[in-house]
């Protein structure tokens, strides 16, 4: 089978230690070296990494700057080959990445594979994109004796500041993206997962991306973005993480002096899914256990408010509350385990925080059980609480934590309206057998991704555009046909070709 040289390969490299430092114009620089530590054992080292000082990336940005016009002036079918090329070395180096996304950042083999699946689905579809829309100028219909084309360039330098949930995916797509666009790039991966994304800076390197165009900039989101985000040469800003941060990012921008550019914010998310009496019970736990639990519930797709139907809420939870009782938690490592660790203490804590709330504002359906040797990793078992109201949430809960909700039918509308006003717009589940109401939810419910009757994570590249409205994020979708758009400026050229020159139209 498949996963057989898989495992055999992701064991030999364990015993290995990964290594990341900031990476410019293609070289590891110097610096104080700190232990990364497994999520699922903290006794574990998995490996080290130097960040970088304000110093290195300005020296980075210094470097991208300049080679922006060269870049640019790469035919962008050559920017697709590289991304092609790094497609194939990402897949040809399957084994090694996921050992990395499991120890890094405590995925699952599943979702690992995942990971490096949809990395190379991005590389593949931008560059197919790119190669649509960025290889020549557009002839437009201009009027007799005059030449109007329409074309696509790389804005300069980019940003892209990249989460820890999809720690080779998202860095990945971000980074592809501005790259294939015409940008040079300093990308800046969460502290938390630095070394995947060093792998997958060296890869880019080996596929053909120039060391001048591509710098890796690791380290603390305030100093390394605060350093950058303020220098004109940044011409424009990826940034997938929290709310606040994306905020701070677009008040800096906003204030900056020199040239408006574009902020590309991917935020959170405080997703519901909606069950009607008509929906299939079996079909909904899986989906609500798959949409609530996988990667920890650490994504901001996830189901976090699930609104069950009065009349079939109580054979409803007692199904989930067996389901969540079956899930088996511990080191991601084993291939029986379910749910994995959340990613640090920051985040357990955080967690537990918000459920010691619930415990005492909310009533208690089901918890999975703790693993054995928990102190040993930052684990958060799997719960779920039913809450008498939308008010009793208080932000994104990020891992986890599933709330319910009852609801009586001719209370839909209003139940859609209080989800609306939660100002999140990200996904949204329905379960539902009556087409009218597909149609109904679909016309008002605010989100970017709308799911029927299926589970609400897990959007493919090319097929479920992703990304949200209101506080889930500025567009335009990742994934989807649109999105390098936004890393380009567009440039029209009109030629008078008549002999006698002046503007042709008038003549
Ligand atoms: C995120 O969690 O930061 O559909 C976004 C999904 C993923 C979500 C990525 N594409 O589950």
């Amino acid at each position: 089978s498949v996963m057989a040289p898989l495992s055999r390969q992701m064991s030999e490299k364990a015993e290995k230690h990964w290594k990341a430092a900031p990476i410019i114009k293609g070289r590891d620089a110097d610096g104080k070296v700190e232990d990364v530590r497994n999520p699922a054992n903290h006794e574990e080292v998995v490996g080290q990494v130097v960040n970088a000082t304000p110093e290195q990336a300005l020296q980075a940005l210094e470097i991208a700057a300049e080679a922006h016009f060269s870049w640019n002036a790469t035919p962008a079918d050559q920017r697709a080959a590289c991304l092609e090329r790094m497609a194939d070395l990402m897949e040809e180096n399957t084994a090694e990445l996921m050992a990395i996304c499991i120890k890094e950042a405590g995925k699952s083999p599943n979702d690992a594979i995942a990971e490096v699946r949809e990395a190379v689905d991005f590389c593949r579809y931008y560059a197919m994109k790119a190669r649509e829309d960025f290889s020549g100028a557009l002839k437009l219909p201009g009027p007799t004796g005059e030449i109007d084309e329409y074309e696509l360039h790389g804005r300069g330098t980019f940003l892209c500041i990249s989460p820890w949930n999809f720690p080779l995916a998202i860095f990945t797509g971000q980074v592809s993206a501005a790259l294939v666009a015409g940008n040079c790039v300093l990308a800046k991966p969460a502290e938390q997962t630095t070394l995947v994304a060093a792998a997958a800076v060296r890869l880019f390197h080996r596929a053909g991306i120039p060391g001048e165009v591509l710098h890796l900039v690791p380290g603390d989101g305030a100093k390394i973005g605060g350093t950058l985000v303020p220098d004109r040469r940044i011409s424009g800003v990826a940034f997938t993480g929290s709310v606040e941060t994306a905020r701070l990012i677009h008040q800096t921008l906003a204030k900056r002096e020199g040239p408006i550019v574009p902020l590309i914010a991917e935020t959170g998310g405080q997703n519901a899914m909606l069950v009607d009496s008509t929906a299939l019970p079996e079909q909904v736990v899986r989906d609500v256990v798959i949409s609530s639990f996988q990667s920890a519930g650490q994504r901001c797709s996830a189901l976090r408010i699930l609104c069950v139907q009065e009349d079939v809420a109580d054979k409803t939870l007692r199904m989930l509350s067996g389901a969540i009782g079956e899930l088996s938690v511990g080191d991601p490592a084993w291939l029986s385990t379910d749910v994995g660790p959340v990613i640090d203490p920051e985040a357990r804590d955080m967690l537990n925080g918000h459920i010691n709330r619930m415990e005492s504002e909310g009533r208690l359906i089901a918890r999975a059980e703790t693993p054995a040797d928990a102190d040993k990793g930052t684990f958060v078992p799997p719960v779920a609480f039913e809450i008498d109201s939308l008010k009793r949430l208080q932000g994104e809960v990020f891992g986890p934590v599933l709330h319910v909700l009852r609801y009586k039918a001719e209370k839909m509308d209003k139940l859609i309206e209080d989800i609306n006003a939660l100002d999140y717009g990200l996904t949204f589940g329905l379960h539902t057998r009556i087409d009218s109401t597909v149609d109904f939810v679909r016309r008002r419910i605010r989100v970017g991704n709308m799911y029927v009757n299926r589970n609400m994570i897990g959007a493919v590249v090319g097929v479920q555009p992703f990304g949200g409205e209101g506080l889930s994020g500025t567009g335009p979708k990742a994934g989807g046909p649109h999105y390098l758009h936004r890393f380009a400026t567009e440039r029209v050229i009109s030629i008078d070709t008549t002999a006698a020159g002046g503007n042709a139209s008038l003549m």
